[in-house]
């Protein structure tokens, strides 16, 4: 790769059994098809597609598995593999992209990232753009899906404690997770993330203050603490009408412009080290339209602009 461009690595992980519908295996190849390489590449970064993680390896049965955690051997060779990938990736200096797969690739992708950044000293903000908020434990599950357990396991929420084995398990704090977009959650999960310190946009409040406000105010919480941001993107963050290539779709979701907006912000403010891209099912999509979307949005998170000016602003606009 060109030394004087900023790197990008693409990796799939076509994981697709800690969702409930199958299909997100396909999620990485239909990222790929849409041009998610060639975006990236015309926006002047070095595209390194690092393929496909593989999963050979029998998980090892260190520990019983818990109840209510669906294919928890599978998933947790998945992680453990995952991990150790992202550490290295954020380590070679690269933004990683983890295109997924369902949202419980997140455990390992973000404990990895995490892990780097916890040897430099700087703080890591993760960013939920989900319409759920994946804070289930084996406890509070109703249907024992993994995906549904990702951002409670990254905030060192008990019940899948052996999940990395020998691995370092390196929790964010929940005061440095932000729920974003979220309008489904189950009765346990709610009681839950109420008692956490965890900062919650919900679609109610995206209603009545916009995502500018919003997403300003996780930025500022970030650089407050000098911290670096990793952006995990459920597509079903997005309304169906829009993004209807997802198993578990809900309705309200954020419209196109906004979710343009929201990536556009988290561009300018140059603290976005890594990102996720989850639970695309191709499947389901409608000739591609789904995938054309995440690509496009994450061309905006990118820096693909309208004009090649600074677009006024009614709040303090980034430093040059
Ligand atoms: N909260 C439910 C539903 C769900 C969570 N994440 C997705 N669906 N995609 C659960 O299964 O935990
Ligand atoms: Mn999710
Ligand atoms: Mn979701």
């Amino acid at each position: 790769s060109e030394p004087n461009k900023p790197l990008i690595a693409l990796l799939g992980v076509p994981i697709e059994i800690g969702a409930s519908q199958r299909g997100t295996l396909m999620g990485p190849d239909a990222l790929r098809t849409a041009g998610i390489g060639r975006v990236l590449d015309q926006l002047g970064f070095a595209v390194e597609d690092h393929g496909d993680l593989e999963m050979t390896a029998v998980a090892p049965s260190d520990g019983p598995a818990p109840a209510n955690a669906k294919f928890y051997d599978d998933i947790k060779a998945w992680i453990r593999a995952l991990s150790e990938h992202a550490f290295l990736l954020a380590r070679s200096g690269a933004v990683p992209i983890f295109m997924g797969g369902d949202h419980s690739l997140s455990m390992g992708s973000v404990n990895g990232v995490a892990r780097y950044w916890q040897e430099l000293n700087r703080p890591l903000f993760v960013l939920w753009l989900d319409a759920h908020a994946d804070y289930n434990t084996p406890d509070t599950t109703e249907t024992g899906n993994m995906h549904g357990m990702s951002a409670a396991f990254l905030c060192g929420e008990p019940g899948l404690d052996h999940l990395l084995g020998d691995q370092p398990r390196v929790s964010i704090g929940p005061d440095r997770l932000d729920l974003f977009g979220i309008r489904s959650i189950d009765p346990l999960e709610k009681k839950l993330v109420g008692e956490r310190p965890i900062a919650v946009a919900d679609m109610r409040a995206i209603d009545e203050f916009g995502v500018g406000v919003l997403i300003r105010r996780v930025i500022e919480k970030v650089k407050a603490h000098n911290g670096v941001l990793h952006v995990s993107f459920d597509v079903d963050f997005l309304d169906p009408a829009v993004a209807p290539g997802v198993g578990t779709t809900v309705p309200g979701g954020a419209t196109y412009r906004e979710a343009h907006l929201v990536m556009e912000l988290l561009h300018d403010c140059g603290l976005v080290r890594s990102v996720d891209i989850v639970e695309l099912n191709p499947f389901l999509d409608e000739r591609g339209r789904t995938a054309r979307v995440a690509v496009e949005l994450v061309g905006s998170l990118f820096g693909m602009q309208i004009t090649d000016r600074r677009t006024p602003s009614n709040a303090v606009l980034p430093d040059d």
